[in-house]
């Protein structure tokens, strides 16, 4: 059945569109509108009304037909029917009008929006730039600023914004469809096609502001070049040949490598929070959150559960602390509030949502409670211990442990079948990213209501089981060996950093360690079996801090920050210590290639990951590219450790790990087990799945 209705009231044809989940602009989508056009000719319409059922306006075109054969109409076809269309078309506006569902609107000759709507151009954050006239219409509505703020930052604007950037004529304070068919009645309409509307003004200034925002934010993406080089067109050339060079650029961009990297991340994202097999069971009820440690991740996390509309007790074992955990939260929430984040309501809310517990009693309500006290084993048996004393049975005790064993945990508790990981990412009210991680005995329940927490969160909450480390943390130490390892052979800290960070990596190994504090590395390698790590690569790590030098955190470690500032400088007192290193340890510096330090950082970074998928930690490859690209920088235009791999070549990837194997031996360089699997296959490690595989 077409997902396009069509009927005709008091001489309005009304075009109805109802396609799950999101009205993507399907075929059968744009098929619909243009038969339902073709009534437009009758004598008894004089105007079109075009509106979505469901919970939104058109998200844009079908992401799932890109890279597939074209069929016809295709989306511009649609557009033009619509712009060609004899009677006025009013577009009603709900949820997101954004992609092509905007270049639609832009098509019509009014535009009506829902108050709480938005609309926007994210066809960016696809490596795509808008394809179907919406870098040549947009400016001429309301001129350049805001089509390249649109366009270069992906991020959508509301009804307000809309309406006062004269993109939309009307805001709808209620019923949409009501206040259209009324505004109908009320305007006298005319067609008003915006490709007659006068050529945009050149505003150099803004192209100079939005470059340097790309420059800035979107380093090493091609797809915000291409889409200021678009809008350009529309202040220079006639409406047909802008459009023909916006179309050229966006062929270009469809056809780079950057694209399929980013749009496989969009599909990996929401695939992420499903479970492969899934579970029959319902989720827990939520209403009450308890933190119990009050750092920066608890901090964050408080945050984080009150921004979903949690309640939420703050507790620590220092009243101190608590104190000035609790106020930092309460900064937080003012913050949002200043930069207009939230209204005064919520923020009001926010706060009353908040309170302290005095003793452990004092979390006996919660339904859940997360501990995020220091990252050691008997603190934290400590802290389990007498949360399972005071939570009712059915509640779920969570820790966020970013290594620790989450079995020896369970076992603490009388019902370990409550017991998971929720491992958040610091700063964790911002940071998207949860590891969620399920215990050997956690139940379904407790596993569905994570996943639903996740959800509530607006977080990417991706499945993983336990190891040492887990999924983000695992595959970490194996780039931070080989970094470790360049610099006693040859290369400076800097050396390595600056070439991650051209790959794409918003910083390097070093400054990253430098930020989250060398002692905590040095604290977890002395837990570790020795059998774990290579200790090598890490004794500039130890003798720094064994030194006092922890990091930002004392204003030195690999790097020198001056005056408290958080900008890394080269400090020759680190190069000294490199130099005493290497030769206590007989080695004698060689030239190290950028190149090298890629290959082997990033292989190591893949082996790791192959390791730990085929050992069904992960439950699929593509989860693995959105924990990297989402917790740990990797450069969200190259896809992802497994994406950049399957693009390297599996079988290249094998040989290279073997050569290494042959160069510094075999202890860390073997090749993973599913990695030489899939190569000699021909498979991809993205689209592996531990299920399809069980299934095989
Ligand atoms: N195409 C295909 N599927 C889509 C889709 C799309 N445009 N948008 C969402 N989905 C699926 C998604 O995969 C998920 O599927 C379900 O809908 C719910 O999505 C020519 C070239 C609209 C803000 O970039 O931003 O137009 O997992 O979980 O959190 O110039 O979806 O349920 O099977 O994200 O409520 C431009 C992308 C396209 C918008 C809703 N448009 N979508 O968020 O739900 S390119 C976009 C979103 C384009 C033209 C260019 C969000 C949302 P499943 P969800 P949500």
């Amino acid at each position: 059945m077409s997902p396009v209705s069509r009927e005709v009231q008091d001489k309005c044809l009304i075009i109805t569109i109802n396609h799950a989940p999101v009205n993507a602009l399907s075929h059968a989508v744009r098929d619909g509108i243009v038969a339902a056009l073709s009534g437009a000719g009758s004598d008894d319409v004089d105007v079109v009304l075009l509106i979505c059922d469901g919970r939104t306006f058109f998200s844009g075109a079908d992401i799932s037909e890109f890279g597939k054969p074209p069929k016809s109409p295709s989306l511009a076809d649609m557009i033009d029917a619509l712009e060609q269309c004899p009677k006025p078309v009013i577009a009603a506006i709900h949820g997101q009008a954004l992609g092509g569902g905007l270049e639609t609107a832009l098509a019509c000759d009014y535009r009506i929006m829902d108050a709480s709507a938005r609309i926007g151009l994210p066809e960016v954050t696809l490596g795509l730039i808008p394809g179907a006239g919406g870098t040549q219409r947009v400016p001429r509505l309301a001129g350049m600023e805001i089509a390249l703020e649109l366009a270069v930052s992906g991020k959508p604007i509301s009804a307000e914004r809309a309406v006062d950037a004269k993109l939309v004529d009307c805001i709808s304070p209620e019923n949409l469809r009501q206040t259209a068919l009324r505004f109908i009645k009320q305007t006298r309409l005319t067609k008003r096609p915006v490709r007659e509307m006068p050529v945009p003004i050149m505003d150099e200034a803004a192209i100079e502001k939005w470059s340097g925002f790309a420059r800035k934010k979107l380093a090493g993406q091609t797809a915000p070049d291409a889409v200021i080089e678009a809008v350009r067109a529309s202040c220079q050339e006639d409406f047909l040949a802008g459009l023909t060079r916006e179309r050229e650029l966006f062929v270009d961009c469809m056809s780079g490598a950057q694209s399929p990297a980013m749009r496989q991340l969009f599909f990996a994202e929401r695939l992420a929070s499903k479970l492969e097999v899934p579970l029959q069971a319902d989720p827990l009820s939520l209403r009450t959150v308890g933190v119990v440690g009050t750092g920066t991740m608890g901090v964050g996390i408080a945050a984080a559960m009150l921004g979903a509309g949690y309640d939420v007790i703050m507790s620590d074992a220092n009243t101190d602390a608590l104190t000035v955990g609790h106020d930092r939260v309460g900064a937080i929430i003012d913050g949002d509030l200043a930069k207009g984040r939230i209204t005064g309501a919520e923020h009001s809310g926010r706060h009353a949502k908040l309170s302290k517990a005095q003793d452990w009693a004092g979390l006996s309500a919660c339904d859940l409670v997360v501990e995020a006290v220091f990252e050691d084993m008997e603190i934290k048996k400590l802290v389990f211990g007498e949360l399972d004393k005071v939570l009712r049975p059915d509640a779920i005790l969570a820790s966020n442990t970013s290594y620790l064993d989450v079995d020896a945990l369970a076992q603490l508790s009388r019902n370990p079948e409550r017991v998971l990981g929720l491992h958040f990412f610091s700063p964790a009210h911002i940071m998207k990213l949860l590891e969620i991680v399920r215990g050997e005995q956690t139940s379904d329940a407790v596993m569905v209501t994570a996943l639903k927490l996740a959800k509530s969160l607006r977080k990417i909450g991706v499945v993983c089981g336990v190891c040492h480390g887990f999924i983000g943390n695992r595959m970490l130490t194996g780039y931070a060996r080989e970094a470790g390892l360049l610099v006693l052979e040859g290369a400076s800290p800097e050396q390595v950093d600056k070439a991650l960070k051209s790959f794409g990596f918003p910083m390097g190994p070093f400054t990253m360690a430098d930020m989250a504090g060398l002692d905590i590395g040095y604290a977890n390698r002395r837990k570790l079996d020795p059998r774990q790590f290579e200790a090598r690569a890490f004794h500039v790590h130890d003798q720094l801090v064994e030194m006092g030098r922890k990091g930002q955190k004392t204003q030195a470690g690999f790097y020198r920050y001056e005056g408290g500032e958080r900008i890394p400088s080269a400090d020759a007192a680190t190069s000294k210590i490199v130099t005493s290193v290497r030769s206590r340890e007989g080695i004698v510096p060689r030239d190290v290639s950028d190149a090298e330090i890629v290959e082997r950082c990033m292989l190591a970074l893949i082996n790791e990951g192959a390791l730990l998928l085929g050992e069904g930690i992960a439950q699929r490859g593509s989860d693995i590219n959105v924990v990297y690209v989402n917790g740990y920088g990797f450069p969200r235009w190259r896809g992802g450790p497994f994406h950049y791999a399957d693009a390297l070549g599996l079988n290249q990837i094998v040989s290279r790990i073997e050569a290494l194997a042959d160069q510094h031996g075999s202890r860390w360089w073997h090749v993973a087990p599913l990695l030489r699997e899939l190569a000699e296959v021909d498979r991809s490690l993205s689209d592996y799945s531990s299920a399809i595989s069980q299934s095989n």
